[in-house]
């Protein structure tokens, strides 16, 4: 029985590949769970690819997938396909999923943007009998004042944290967690702030004392000839909860 988790693939379809084959998941047999938590296409060559793949995974009730600000704003635009989001389709990439989407049978069109609409916000799961917090950013326990506790689906997916952020900080049920385990922000940022070095200069998954960072800068990948050193930093991570054994491709 094993948990694992990984995030912001990216459309780096053969770097997930080859993370799976890795770490080989009983997802069928449902001895162990696979939490995916977003950002699924954009930036890569191969979104149409990984949502594909993704959402065969999705079929087995033991694979659990999370909304990124990316699958956000791909839904968004799927409400307005006249329109294109240039914050999505020029600065977070959009274009790299959005021409080829358009150009599917409506069918499968149907299906990816079903599947994108139905994604949940987080997860909380137990392991070795602790209890886990996941989400593509935010857990949304912000405390708004005289409107007590509640979120926002753009913190779910937008918000980031700091190296020393304690997302449970002002929710009254903080003890309840472990831990917050998300992505969004690659680590590489985190390592920075708090002075603690990388192996190798490659990105590793964070470990901080409230939440865990888990992506390790994927969608860097596909932009070698632009960002050099991100690029040379950049891996797709797995992470196993039980022994916290980290996993990358
Ligand atoms: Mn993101």
């Amino acid at each position: 029985m094993a948990t694992y988790l990984l995030s912001d693939i990216h459309g780096a379809y053969e770097r997930l590949t080859g993370l799976l084959d890795m770490i080989k998941p009983d997802i069928e047999g449902g001895t162990d769970e696979l939490y995916i938590l977003g950002d699924y296409g954009d930036w890569g060559e191969k979104s149409i690819e990984t949502f594909r793949f993704v959402m065969e995974l999705d079929k087995s009730p033991h694979v659990h997938c999370i909304k990124g600000n990316h699958d956000l704003m791909f839904e968004e635009q799927l409400r307005n396909p006249g329109l294109l989001d240039p914050n999505w389709y020029y600065a977070n990439m959009g274009m790299k999923t959005w021409d080829k989407y358009i150009g599917l049978k409506e069918k499968e069109r149907l299906e990816i943007g079903e599947w994108i609409r139905d994604l949940k916000y987080s997860f909380e799961f137990e392991a070795d009998g602790e209890l886990y917090m996941a989400a593509h950013a935010y857990p949304y326990f912000g405390n708004r004042g005289n409107l007590g506790y509640f979120y926002t689906t753009h913190d779910a997916v937008w918000m980031r944290l700091g190296w020393d952020s304690d997302p449970f900080r002002d929710y009254h049920g903080r003890k309840k967690y472990r831990a917050l385990i998300c992505g969004h922000t690659i680590t590489r940022g985190y390592y920075r702030d708090s002075g603690l070095k990388q192996a190798h200069d490659h990105n590793c998954i964070y470990k901080g004392p409230h939440f865990i960072g888990i992506d390790c800068g994927a969608k860097c990948i596909e932009y070698g000839h632009l960002w050099k050193d991100e690029a040379r930093a950049a891996r797709l991570a797995a992470l196993r909860i039980e022994d916290m054994k980290e996993f990358y491709v």
